[in-house]
C-alpha cells in the first residue's frame, strides 16, 4: 500500500559508546534526573542538600523512569561562586555510592578531574562536564585512561561571567564551530570519538533568546556526528516565554512546556534530555518512541 512506508530504524538514535547495557540498548531517547546536592542551584537548590534527602530523591526519579541520575555538588547557576574541590567530594560521593549501590546508573555533573575520578572509583556510569574540559586542564588527561561516555558541553566560562560572554556572529553556528574546538581537543587527548555525547549548553553564555534558534537549528549539531544531550529543563528562557504581564513564570510552571521540548528533542532523535520531573518527559519519549514504530 503506498501509504505504507518501511518502518524508521530505531537506531537514528545516535548514543555514545560505553554505556551500562541497559542504555546502549534502549530504543528511545534516554532520561537523565537531574539530582543537584547543593544550596542554590536555580531549580531545586537547597532541596537537595542532605545526603539521605538526595538519595531518596535520586531513587524517586529512578522508579519513575530516570535512565541515569546525574548527580552535582557544584552549582552551575548564573553568577554562582565555586565551591573547593573537598566540600565537593564530601556533597556528592556518598550519594552516588548509595545510588549505586541499589544500582541505579549514575553519572557525575563535576568540571573538575579529581571529582570525577571519585565518582567513578563509586562506580559512576558516566561523566557529564559543563566546562567541556575548559575548566581542568586534567580532565581530558583522565578521560584517556578509563573508558566511560562523557558528556561535553558548550562553554564560554564560569557562571560567575557567562552572562557576560554572549557575544555571538550566528549562535548557532558559532556554538556548532566552538564544540567542533572542544571535540579537536578531546580527541587530540586520546579520548575515543564515540564515547563522547554533545549538548549545546542550554542557558550557559546565551541569553533568553538565543537559546531557541540553537534548538530550533539542532542540524547544526548533528553534523559534528556526536550523539546529543539537551539539558532545557526548567529554564529561564522557558519561564520568559511564558511570562505574563512581565512576570515569568515560576520555576514548577515551567513543566509542560520542558515536556514539549522533550518531545520536540525526542521526534529529533537526540540522546538523552536531562530533566527535573522524570516522569513527564518519560512518558513524553515513550509516546514518540510509539509513533517512530508505528510508522
Ligand atoms: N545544566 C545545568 C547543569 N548541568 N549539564 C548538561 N550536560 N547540560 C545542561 O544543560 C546542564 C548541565 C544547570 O541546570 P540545573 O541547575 O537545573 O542543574
Amino acid at each position: 500500500m503506498a501509504w505504507f512506508r518501511p518502518r524508521e530504524s530505531q537506531t537514528d538514535i545516535l548514543r555514545p559508546n560505553g554505556l551500562p547495557t541497559q542504555l546502549a540498548t534502549l530504543t528511545r531517547t534516554a532520561v537523565m534526573g537531574v539530582l543537584n546536592v547543593t544550596p542554590d542551584s536555580f531549580s531545586d537548590g537547597g532541596k537537595f542538600q542532605s545526603a539521605d534527602v538526595a538519595i531518596a530523591h535520586g531513587l524517586f526519579m529512578a522508579s519513575n523512569g530516570a535512565d541515569i541520575i546525574d548527580v552535582g555538588g557544584e552549582s552551575t547557576r548564573p553568577g554562582a561562586e565555586r565551591i573547593s574541590l573537598d566540600e565537593e567530594i564530601a556533597r556528592v560521593i556518598p550519594v552516588v555510592e548509595a545510588l549505586v549501590k541499589s544500582e541505579v546508573v549514575v553519572s557525575i555533573d563535576t568540571m573538575r578531574a579529581e571529582v570525577a575520578r571519585a565518582a567513578i572509583e563509586a562506580g559512576a556510569s558516566l561523566i557529564n562536564d559543563v566546562s567541556g574540559g575548559k575548566a581542568d586542564p586534567e580532565m581530558f588527561q583522565y578521560l584517556a585512561q578509563i573508558e566511560v561516555p562523557y558528556v561535553l558541553m558548550h562553554w564560554r566560562g564560569h557562571s560567575t561571567e557567562m552572562n557576560s560572554l554572549t557575544n555571538y556572529t550566528n549562535v548557532v553556528s558559532d556554538v556548532r564551530d566552538e564544540i567542533d574546538d572542544q571535540l579537536f581537543d578531546v580527541f587530540h587527548a586520546g579520548v575515543e570519538s564515540g564515547r563522547v555525547a554533545i549538548d549545546p549548553g542550554i542557558g550557559f553564555a546565551k541569553t533568553v533568546d538565543q537559546n531557541w534558534p540553537v534548538l530550533a537549528h539542532l542540524e547544526a549539531l548533528e553534523e559534528l556526528g556526536q550523539p546529543i544531550l539537551i539539558g532545557a529543563s526548567r529554564k529561564k528562557f522557558i519561564g520568559e516565554l511564558l511570562a505574563e504581564n512581565g512576570i515569568p513564570r515560576d520555576v514548577e510552571g515551567r513543566e509542560s512546556a520542558t515536556t514539549a521540548i522533550t518531545t520536540l528533542m525526542a521526534q529529533r532523535n537526540v540522546w538523552a534530555v536531562r530533566v527535573h520531573d522524570v516522569r513527564t518527559s518519560r512518558d513524553a519519549v515513550e509516546v514518540v518512541r510509539r509513533m517512530k514504530e508505528a510508522r
